[in-house]
């Protein structure tokens, strides 16, 4: 391999909080801090959990999207290619320090491997790490002031190639400055087959696309939407300082009424024909197709359910109804917005 080094350095880092949608969101505000310093972004795998499997398991970044696009924007590889290649001669086992804000698990370092993701995250390239480095004084704003400059003046890029951050340098919810990234993400051949093939299986005419998002792990958060005003990705619908109001169960959890009217309004002001449901839990086939007989339109669900197609398939509906709260939700409204397709949120506006 003759890969050229970049003299700028590389930031990496493991997408250890929270599974996809939770993950995009960092993803973007990584993309957008790598560019901020200038730094090539390597890719990191998926971080995914599998029922009774106690280590999560990592899922190659080229899986689910394309890496050409995202070349387009800013220089990129993937983390298999940054260790193949280059790793033993700019980050050699000696030199891997790990970065993070303060120290973590009641000790003095980052203890980057300790937990789970953590260790299993790092373990899948067999990467250990010598040190720690708090970057306590520095954010991952790089739209800030000039927050780039400074951590550039801090970690110069001779003394420090690589800045590997035991989390993502992002914050959650995406920031709304690094929301317009989403068009870099471009879905792989594979889910764009899949998502087509299921399409093409509806009735013909327009299909809304809804998320219901209500397993077990919704009900119990969206208890606590009370005391958080701006709950997850509530700011893609309530603004990022609540311009458009405060979250509310039913925002979080749309009743059974609320479901069915908004579904009534869309199907007459897009004249669907179908409906696709995508959901962790409750999908509400029977209920739906027998309150929506008389407007002649078929409910549809995809088996089995995978993420990342039902995603796909709500990016490419004629209208998507969206969970405002949700980062699952949060995903295919991005993705529409960066194609100019129409979306709305369950409860919103607010009544
Ligand atoms: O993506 P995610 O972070 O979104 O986590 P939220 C929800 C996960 O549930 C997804 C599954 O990554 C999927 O694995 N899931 C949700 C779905 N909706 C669907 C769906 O329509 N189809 C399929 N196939 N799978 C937050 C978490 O979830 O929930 C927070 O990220 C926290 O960290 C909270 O745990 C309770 O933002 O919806």
């Amino acid at each position: 391999f003759n890969v050229d080094v970049d003299d700028n350095g590389y930031v990496l880092f493991c997408p250890c909080m929270g599974r996809f949608g939770n993950q995009a969101d960092h993803f973007l505000g990584a993309l957008g801090f790598a560019k901020g310093l200038n730094r090539t972004l390597v890719l990191p795998p998926w971080v995914e959990y599998k029922p009774g499997v106690t280590r999560s398991v990592q899922i190659p970044f080229d899986t689910y999207f394309k890496v050409e696009p995202l070349a387009k924007y800013h220089r990129v590889m993937t983390m298999q290619q940054f260790m193949d290649q280059l790793a033993q001669t700019i980050w050699p086992p000696e030199k891997r320090i790990a970065f993070c804000y303060v120290p973590r698990h009641n000790s003095d370092g980052c203890n980057p491997k300790e937990g789970n993701p953590f260790g299993p995250f790092w373990d899948t390239f067999n990467i250990d790490f010598v040190g720690s480095e708090f970057y306590r004084g520095l954010s991952y704003d790089v739209h800030y002031q000039n927050m780039a400059e400074q951590w550039n003046k801090h970690y110069l890029a001779e003394k420090w190639p690589v800045l590997a951050f035991t989390g993502a340098p992002a914050t959650f919810p995406v920031q709304e400055s690094n929301r317009h990234l989403h068009k870099y993400l471009i879905w792989s051949d594979s889910i764009v087959e899949k998502a087509q093939q299921f399409i093409a299986t509806l009735p013909r005419g327009p299909f809304i696309g809804i998320h219901l998002r209500n397993g077990i792990d919704w009900v119990r958060a969206c208890e606590h939407v009370q005391h958080s005003p701006n709950l997850f990705a509530a700011p893609q619908c309530l603004g990022y300082r609540n311009e458009h109001g405060v979250a509310s169960t039913e925002l979080c959890l749309p009743s059974e009424t609320n479901i069915i009217k908004k579904l009534k309004r869309v199907i007459k002001s897009t004249g669907a024909k179908s409906i696709f449901v995508a959901s962790d839990n409750d999908f509400m086939i029977g209920r739906l197709t027998q309150a929506l007989k008389k407007m002649k339109v078929a409910v549809h669900r995809r088996e089995p359910s995978e993420p990342h197609v039902d995603l796909a398939i709500l990016g490419r509906s004629n209208h998507f109804i969206a969970n405002c709260v949700s980062s699952f939700s949060a995903f295919a409204k991005r993705e529409r917005d960066a194609k100019g397709f129409p979306s709305s949120f369950w409860a919103f506006p607010l009544e």
